[in-house]
């Protein structure tokens, strides 16, 4: 009778009874604090993937966390058939904080997409004048904005879209961080918008141009058409400043949002650190001019805008700001590139590193063996630090915004005599 251990029993309970949609690291977590998390046989390891950044204010925020308690004990959900007394509160709070008019509140990132297109396609109709069933949305090749029908719709992955047809009309694939076939594509007067991540996640944490974001904000200004920008995963100070779209801000406090923004977008999507990964939060922000063709019963959703969530996300973003993540992202992640290329001069193995603020990803040559991201993944868990491949061989580093210096140098080291080791 071969004893199993606990890691492996749970590990064999998940595979039996539940749907096989993920591919996870072997390692069963049952404990988040800060930049760490601890497997069920309390083995410590520092979390650099953030859960996708979602909890770039750390595991558990006792800050965060005493919101949901405070709040969970006073009323959690109303649904939005009648007022509750958290909903103003944090609509007036995120508005300002991100510079917008109006906040539609909705849950999973994807829901917000799906909401900011919807806005975009009425829009097009109501203000634009395109003519009805002829809008035109532009995404971006290797695009990640959920898993949705529809966003699939506009996904180049097979492995996102096989046999999930038919498709959403009304799309069209470009080139991304590509201008001159932007330009093209909108010249179409049907186009209502362009949808982009500021940085390509998914895709390998894909960095443009500096000048793509700004440009696409000014072309789509001289055609009439809205930049939507997606900032689910790179919102919330993750790249060093509060929003990937700031640009390069002049702004003294990366961390709060003066308005300077370098790439405003006309509908910004925000998901996953909104709430500092306690519970599904998400939101779409647009001005007056936009939000208008929003009327009741144009849209809605049982859990938007509860007062929980409420509670948690207000406490989230005044994490971002008194802890000054921001600022603590864009100094390690300078460090953290500097020690990443010093890396690519000792092995072999490393052939690249890209990223902005605490959003990185090594490239892997892994001409060698195709598995050579994921086992260097495995030896980084032996080592006490989680990470996880993306799109086979690329290695993306996201760490909780709270990190110390001192804690990135160790981690570092891990990364660094992992792969030297391999
Ligand atoms: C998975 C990564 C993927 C996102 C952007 C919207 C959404 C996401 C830019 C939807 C979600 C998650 C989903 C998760 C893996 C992860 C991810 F890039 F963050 F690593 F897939 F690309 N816009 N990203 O990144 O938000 O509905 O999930 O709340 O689906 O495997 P959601």
């Amino acid at each position: 009778m071969t004893t199993t251990t606990l890691t492996e029993e749970l590990i064999a309970i998940e595979d039996q009874y539940g749907a096989h949609n993920y591919h996870p690291l072997p390692v069963v977590l049952a404990k988040g604090k800060g930049v760490f998390v601890y497997d069920v046989e309390g083995k410590e390891y520092y979390d650099f993937l953030s859960a996708y950044s979602a909890v770039n204010q750390g595991h558990c925020h006792p800050k965060i966390i005493n919101a949901l308690i405070d709040q969970a004990q006073e009323l959690t959900l109303t649904s939005r058939a009648f007022y509750n007394n958290k909903l103003g509160i944090y609509e007036q709070f995120i508005t300002s904080f991100f510079g917008f008019d109006k906040v539609l509140p909705m849950n999973t990132g994807v829901e917000a997409v799906e909401t900011a297109l919807k806005i975009c396609r009425k829009w097009g109709y109501e203000i634009k004048g395109i003519e009805e069933n002829k809008a035109i949305i532009l995404f971006a090749k290797n695009n990640f904005h959920g898993r949705t029908t529809a966003i699939i719709s506009a996904s180049v992955d097979p492995t996102a879209r096989a046999n999930y047809g038919p498709f959403l009309p009304g799309i069209k694939v470009i080139e991304y961080d590509n201008i001159p076939a932007m330009t093209e594509a909108l010249q179409d007067p049907n186009v209502a918008g362009v949808i982009l991540e500021p940085i390509q996640g998914e895709a390998g944490v894909y960095v443009p141009n500096d000048q793509y974001l700004p440009t696409i904000a000014q072309l789509c200004k001289d055609h009439n058409v809205l930049f939507i920008a997606d900032e689910v995963q790179t919102g919330i100070a993750r790249t060093g400043r509060l929003l990937a779209s700031c640009g390069n801000c002049t702004c003294e406090s990366r961390s709060k949002c003066e308005n300077k923004y370098e790439a405003r977008p006309d509908i910004l999507i925000l998901g996953k650190a909104l709430s500092g990964g306690v519970l599904p939060v998400s939101a779409v922000l647009a001005n007056d001019d936009i939000m208008q063709v929003i009327k009741p019963g144009t849209h809605g959703s049982t859990f938007g805008g509860n007062p929980l969530a409420c509670a948690v996300a207000m406490a989230a973003l005044e994490v971002v700001e008194e802890e000054n993540l921001a600022e603590n992202a864009y100094k390690l992640g300078v460090i953290f590139r500097e020690r990443m290329q010093q890396l690519i001069e000792k092995s072999p193995l490393v052939i690249g590193v890209r990223g902005k603020g605490l959003l990185n990803a090594i490239i892997i040559d892994n001409a060698e063996d195709a598995e050579m991201a994921w086992n260097i993944c495995l030896k980084l868990r032996d080592n006490g630090l989680l990470a996880k491949p993306t799109h086979s061989n690329k290695i993306r580093f996201a760490p909780p915004l709270v990190m110390t210096e001192a804690q990135l140098q160790e981690c570092c080291d891990i990364i660094e005599n992992t792969i030297l080791s391999m």
